[in-house]
């Protein structure tokens, strides 16, 4: 166990966590050089197409003498829970900040989760090699925020591999060795998990104490059930078989078992023999703020859907889900969510890893209503709004915003922050150039694209973090789309009164932008209460669905004509027009 070093990279988004992982695995010998390729620990495509880490990714790395365990993590903040989750499993991190942007809030967010965990940070400016950086700021911002030296900080380029070598000798030296027995009882944290057809449900263990090995039995604590291990082995970053795992080490543990809803992150493992064991403290739970329905297009997927979802959640233990009921739409899933994205990312996974076509509402908060007669109702989608007679008051979360911003680009930035109506709080300078604005906002306006609002006006150079608040007063109404003269629950949004007006012919302009062309002119209204207060017209065209499939697809495009024609009947028969998935996920952003 001496030699054991386990550590995380944490950052704010795109300040190269992956990039400098990258280094290590070379570096360790750890991926071959003709398998290599850039953010290799992005294993999923749509991390690799999007640019960004969604899941958090443990590698075990061979340095010398020495078995280092890294765990890659996301930076954006919708995946705080994967970052949280990482840290119970390790003793050190390294705190990289982009010496281009500065400390970032996420830096500010993730640092304070890491110290929480009592890590031994290390930190690290990175991308040097960008000749119009400013390191010295950089450096001295890092070393007021930890309280080290300046000398101390290291200074790398996860691109061009420079000084990495001297980054990983100091984990080496500065991350403890974890501690912990293996001659005790087995103590092991779930602290992710994955879903395999043939093993079973693959655990994600960090084990604290004891030992395992294939073969044997053991007992999760919180589910009390009992059940005998496939196959043990590591990450190498793909799951590699080993004999045994033992304490302190990082590893997965395929456990047979196929039941989704048994296997829970912060879960303990033990082996039968020990059940009576104090369970590891586990994780709070993450607390969705964003909610969204997703109905399978085709109503007899329901069940397909909800194995999609209880499968995912074993690989993303940050999504809620309940069962929910809808006239039109019949069975499907009232979904929680962190944020907007994390909301994007799900469907678009449920999408391509379980083939299933969704039809999604516009994510929103949880309002709640207080009736005349006192008593309280939490109301998840626009939908579920109710009549307004009988209603004392409606109120909504609000957040704390918290956002740091280069100085030149203050202006804009209050502008867009004042647009949210918030109540400004504090204002203070972090080193000599940026400023931290800190807001109380409604939580609405900050998951309604807030942060790529603030991403344009200031090129990309300011950042934010959010932490919800509480239920305050606000003054309310639901705004309806109408489609060829149908409202379109899915639609509907909650708005402030007085900017219900702007909302709806935005909306209304959008969708005549974004949705296909029918083969009849179809209207698009908004309305309030029933009073229609903006239209657009969609003008008839043809489309033919297979055109973007160019290539020899066949089977694929035969698929798509297939789904079509069953869709084209079932639309006739309910005499609607066909909105496509894609038109939903496009109004999420919007
Ligand atoms: N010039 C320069 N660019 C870098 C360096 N390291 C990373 N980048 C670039 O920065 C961008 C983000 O890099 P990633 O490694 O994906 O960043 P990340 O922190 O893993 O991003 P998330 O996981 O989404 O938070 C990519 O375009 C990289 O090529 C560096 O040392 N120098
Ligand atoms: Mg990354």
């Amino acid at each position: 166990m001496e030699n054991i070093r386990n550590f995380v990279i944490i950052s704010h988004i795109d300040h190269g966590k992956s990039t400098l992982a990258d280094r290590f695995l070379e570096l360790t010998n750890t991926v071959p050089k003709e398998k290599m390729r850039s953010q290799f620990l992005d294993m999923m495509d749509l991390e690799r197409e999007k640019g960004i880490t969604i899941k958090m990714q443990p590698v075990k790395m061979k340095f010398g003498p020495y078995t280092l365990n890294l765990i890659d993590t996301p930076g954006h903040v919708d995946f705080n829970y994967e970052v949280s989750r990482s840290l119970a499993a390790v003793e050190g991190g390294i705190l990289l900040v982009d010496v281009s942007k500065g400390v970032q809030a996420q830096t500010l967010a993730n640092l304070e989760l890491a110290r929480k965990e009592n890590l031994v940070i290390i930190p690290a400016i990175n991308k040097i090699d960008l000749t119009y950086s400013k390191p010295e700021e950089t450096k001295r911002e890092i070393s007021e925020l930890l309280g080290v030296p300046i000398e101390k900080i290291f200074a790398i380029s996860g691109k061009l591999g420079t000084n990495v070598r001297d980054l990983l000798e100091a984990v080496v030296k500065m991350v403890p060795p974890p501690e912990g027995d293996s001659d005790k009882p087995l103590k092991a944290l779930i602290f992710d998990s994955a879903y395999d057809s043939y093993k079973g449900i693959i655990a994600y263990v960090r084990l604290f104490d004891g030992n395992i090995k294939a073969g044997e039995k053991i007992y999760l604590k919180q589910a009390g059930i009992e059940t005998q291990v496939r196959e043990v082995g590591y990450f190498s970053p793909t799951l590699k078989a080993c004999k045994e795992l033992k304490a302190g080490e990082i590893g997965y543990i395929a456990t047979g078992v196929k039941e989704s809803t048994q296997i829970s992150t912060g879960e303990t493992i033990t082996k039968p023999k020990t059940r009576d064991i104090i369970p590891l403290s586990g994780y709070k739970k993450a607390k969705p703020m964003v909610f969204a329905s997703l109905y399978p297009e085709d109503p007899d997927d329901f069940e397909t859907l909800k194995d999609a979802l209880n499968k995912l959640k074993l690989n993303d233990a940050a999504l809620t889900f309940e069962v929910e009921k809808k006239e039109f739409l019949g069975r499907g899933f009232r979904c929680g969510f962190l944020g907007s994205l994390h909301a994007e990312i799900t469907c678009e996974r449920i999408r391509r890893e379980y083939d299933l076509d969704l039809i999604i509402s516009t994510p929103s908060v949880v309002y709640k209503i207080i009736h005349d007669n006192g008593k309280e109702e939490f109301i998840y989608s626009a939908a579920d709004w109710p009549d307004i007679s009988g209603i004392r008051e409606i109120q909504e979360p609000w957040a704390k915003l918290e956002v740091i911003t280069p100085a030149d680009y203050l202006g804009k930035v209050l502008d867009i922050l004042e647009s949210t109506k918030g109540v400004q709080m504090d204002t203070r300078y972090l080193g000599q150039e940026r400023l931290v604005l800190v807001y109380e906002v409604p939580l609405r306006k900050v998951i309604a694209g807030f942060f790529d609002k603030l991403k344009g006006v200031t090129q990309g150079f300011a950042s934010m973090n959010y932490e919800v608040l509480g239920y305050r007063r606000g003054d309310l109404i639901k705004l309806d789309i109408l489609i060829a003269g149908k409202k379109e629950d899915i639609f509907s949004r909650i708005v402030d009164r007085e900017d219900a007006f702007a909302e709806g012919k935005k909306m209304t302009a959008k969708l005549k932008d974004i949705l296909p062309n029918q083969l009849f002119s179809v209207a698009i209204q908004a309305a309030l209460s029933g009073k229609i207060i903006a239209r657009e017209t969609k003008k008839a065209k043809r489309k033919d669905v297979t055109a973007p499939l160019y290539g020899g697809d066949y089977t694929r495009k035969k698929k798509l004509l297939e789904k079509q024609k069953k869709g084209k009947k079932k639309l006739k028969a309910r005499g609607e027009v066909h909105i496509p998935s894609e038109v939903f996920l496009e109004m999420f952003k919007s």
